[in-house]
């Protein structure tokens, strides 16, 4: 019909010039442009209709059927509060009216501990593969914005979130920062940022840092937590270099590994205090210390913070854990009392495990002694939409059940715990999970007992992994050094690639193992990487893709392929994260209404009516949908 109406047009039939009929019936254009839209969602809808669940890492289908309800937050009278605007009290003001510095101070002085929600970002990358979608998000974020108008952050980028957007969920993940924003202007959005790596596993010329830095300044992150995984200053220095020059409020960490109260611990006290002082003289103005596997003990929380805050007593103080050895909450309620000014946490049906300890377990644990400006009836109520949220995400949960006592051991971080026991269990060899958890802790003395978080666990689970399935022991290793072929990433990490280990590399095995294959690197990767021409690759890229802008040069120059292979998606299906999560994950019922917000004003009401026999010429069938009353047909090549 549309067809028509365009054919039928008396522009279009006196055969008047296409230029001037584009500017005068600029609605038609609008149409066709959403009837395509809308053409390339029934395709994909389509498409999981005959050939069912294509998300990788998908394990079944989800277990709630209908959206989660928003839940109602209540003011002190009782009365429900109007979320139809955000709210305009935050840390945010603060940020955006003094500037970092004296954000910084300001945080410093707060008198009590402030809280940073990680649900966003490290919570659902720990527990749910880091597959909840921009939709899911975007609808909590009214009531987040009014909830937790109190935190110092919410932690909603970066890290896994930024692959994993466009590689799985197929959406980007620049429209993800700025949709949250726009709902949440009150509350400082904080990044991971993996320090001369971007948000990629390997380094990237410094000019890439900066580009990629600076789009994600201007489109919504204030606080930019930067890591290296080896805690290489030079590495670090070059994420802390892009955020001075954007703007932004640096974080820079130190990652924190093993226990260190252990005697004979190569990370010991001195080290830490020894890379706070360099990390302090690069000029920072936050410092984090980052837990990622969760070994950080409450005693050694004490001498940790309590130690650093002696030294500087001016110096905010932010705290990362994991919960995977049961001790979050105690961890930091002693790094609270100790002296830090932030801690983080996650909404309690998204906390726990090998994601950070629940908020309000730590509100009703801090209860009275110190003031965290966080409403603990509001958070509960925000923990009713995750509750219900996790079970649309049900089909990417590691089937992990408690605590894993034995993190002091392996010191696996967090979102790779649940990763590798997600793997084993796929393999449904639950004798292997023993062994990979014993292979890491050797692989890892293998390598030099090396601080392990990404891209450096990468390294060691795969070496752990090579060993189990080769059947290797460490002797083995060392002896066969030469013969042996090794996972990339291992190759990688005795070269240089991923920067240089705190004490250096293990000899003899690191020339045993690169011999006359590879180089041995004594500076930063970065350093031998030319400069990215970036209006060159601009170019290119609109030339292949259209219509993109900056922070399209900044997702390819992060990751080429998989940027390449989300336009290729996009083309086909269109903007799938319009597409209500059930119906992206799940194959559509006949007879169900999916509604489908593709734009503010524009809904599409999708009925799938019925699936066509199977043509044995052509291998396709024809799914029958109706799309707002009119039916629509689309064929798709049944894949089984
Ligand atoms: C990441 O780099 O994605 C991490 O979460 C490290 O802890
Ligand atoms: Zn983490």
């Amino acid at each position: 019909p549309f067809l028509l109406t365009l054919l039928m047009h008396q522009v279009f039939i006196s055969g008047d010039c296409w230029t001037t009929f584009i500017d005068d019936t600029p609605q038609l254009f609008e149409m066709v442009a959403s009837q395509n839209r809308a053409q390339k969602l029934l395709h994909y809808l389509a498409d999981l209709a005959v050939n069912g669940t294509f998300i990788k890492g998908q394990v079944g289908l989800p277990k709630l059927h209908t959206p989660p309800d928003i839940p109602h937050l209540y003011d002190e009278n009782g009365e429900v509060l109007d979320i139809s605007k955000p709210s305009s009290v935050g840390w945010r003001q603060v940020l955006l009216e003094r500037g970092p510095e004296e954000f910084a101070k300001e945080v410093r002085k707060f008198n009590g501990v402030l809280l940073m929600d990680t649900t966003w970002r490290d919570a659902h990358q720990s527990l749910l593969a880091t597959r909840v979608r921009t939709y899911d998000l975007a609808a909590i974020a009214p009531t987040t914005s009014h909830a937790l108008a109190g935190a110092f952050a919410l932690e909603c980028w970066g890290g896994a979130t930024f692959d994993v957007a466009m590689r799985f969920l197929h959406e980007d993940p620049w429209e993800r920062l700025r949709t949250l924003r726009r709902l949440v202007p009150n509350i400082p959005f904080q990044m991971l940022l993996r320090g001369a790596n971007g948000v990629a596993y390997s380094s990237l010329p410094d000019n890439a840092i900066d580009h990629f830095v600076e789009q994600a300044k201007k489109n919504g992150v204030d606080i930019f937590r930067v890591f290296d995984a080896l805690n290489d200053l030079d590495q670090l220095e070059v994420g802390v270099n892009a955020v001075k020059k954007a703007g932004g409020v640096i974080e820079a960490t130190l990652c924190y590994s093993g226990d260190m109260l252990q005697p004979g611990k190569k990370y010991n006290l001195d080290y830490y205090l020894e890379l706070t002082d360099k990390i302090v003289k690069m000029g920072t103005h936050i410092l984090g210390i980052k837990d990622m596997a969760g070994t950080l003990k409450p005693s050694a929380a004490k001498l940790l913070i309590g130690s650093i805050r002696t030294k500087y007593p001016a110096l905010p103080i932010h705290v990362h854990t994991h919960d995977s050895a049961g001790t979050g909450v105690a961890s930091m309620v002693q790094c609270a009392l100790s002296g830090a000014d932030v801690v983080d946490v996650a909404i309690n049906s998204m906390s726990g495990l090998t994601s950070q300890p629940s908020i309000n377990a730590l509100l009703s644990s801090l209860d009275g002694d110190v003031d965290t400006n966080i409403n603990a009836d509001h958070t509960r109520q925000l923990d009713a939409y995750w509750a219900e949220m996790r079970l649309l995400y049900s089909c990417f949960e590691a089937d992990l059940k408690g605590p894993d006592p034995e993190v002091y051991q392996h010191e696996i971080p967090g979102g790779q715990l649940t990763n590798l026991l997600f793997q084993a269990q796929q393999l449904g060899l639950g004798e292997q999970w023993a062994e990979t958890k014993r292979a890491y802790r050797e692989a890892n003395m293998l390598l030099g007992d090396i601080v392990k978080v990404t891209p450096t666990s990468k390294v060691v689970g795969d070496l752990a992994q090579f060993m189990v399935t080769n059947k290797l022991t460490s002797d083995d290793v060392r002896r066969l050094a030469g013969s042996l072929d090794f996972p990339d990433s291992v190759m990688d990490f005795f070269e240089g690639l991923v920067g240089q280990p705190y004490g250096g590399f293990p000899e003899p095995l690191r020339t045993d193992i690169l011999k006359n294959k590879r180089r041995k690197l004594t500076c930063r990767p970065g350093l031998e990487l030319a400069p990215f021409d970036l209006i060159k690759i601009r170019e290119e890229l609109a030339s292949r893709f259209g219509n993109i802008d900056e922070c399209d040069v900044a997702s390819y120059n992060m990751y080429p392929k998989v940027y390449e292979d989300f336009c290729k998606i996009k083309e086909q299906y269109g903007d799938l994260s319009v597409l209500p999560t059930r119906n992206f994950l799940s194959p559509p019922v006949i007879g169900e209404e999916i509604v489908v917000n593709i734009e503010k004003g524009k809904t599409l009401i999708i009925k799938p009516q019925a699936i066509g026999d199977l043509n044995k010429a052509t291998g396709r069938r024809e799914v029958y949908f109706e799309l707002n009353g009119e039916l629509r047909k689309v064929s798709v090549l049944d894949k089984s």
